[in-house]
């Protein structure tokens, strides 16, 4: 009894490891899918961050706001290009999340800025931070650090 017993909190143990590996998050009816950011060159301040957000559930959610230890302030950004220049505005009330969709945040397009950066992003690090949802609350994620974007620098030099 006791070798069964210790035998399934070792499987429990070794499925949540698997988990974990997965690098997403669920929370709720919202699913987070690989956070991503880029690394930045000594002396910016600013970095991106990415990620996918699918609303399998039948209400609608909203990303509100975003934190990171590594940057004094975080803001969630939008990029489009609006009679031929391409333009970035801060999202004051964050991106909506409907239900059943699936948004997309990259480079050109949505995107988490880390601002004030108290530290360099390095390419292939893991670097934690909060999402907070409007109704689903907050989750813990970790955005992988990819190389140096070509485009970034020039797209964030307004800030
Ligand atoms: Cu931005």
């Amino acid at each position: 009894m006791k070798l069964s017993h210790s035998l399934a909190a070792a499987v429990a143990l070794a499925l949540s490891a698997t988990l974990a590996c997965a690098h997403g998050s669920k929370l709720g009816a919202l699913t987070i899918v690989h956070p991503w950011a880029r690394a930045t060159p000594a002396g910016a301040k600013v970095g991106g961050g990415y990620l996918v957000i699918e609303n399998t559930g039948t209400a609608d959610d909203r990303l509100v706001s975003v934190s990171a230890p590594f940057a004094a302030r975080t803001e969630i950004h939008e990029m489009a290009v609006k009679d031929g220049i391409m333009t970035m505005r801060p999202l004051e009330q964050g991106v909506a999340l409907p239900a059943g969709a699936k948004v997309v945040f990259k480079p050109g397009g949505y995107h988490i800025m880390f601002m004030e950066l108290r530290e360099p992003l390095k390419q292939g690090e893991m670097v934690k931070g909060t999402l907070t949802f409007e109704k689903a609350g907050s989750v813990e994620v970790e955005f992988k650090v990819g190389a140096i974007g070509a485009k970034d620098g020039g797209e964030h030099a307004g800030h």
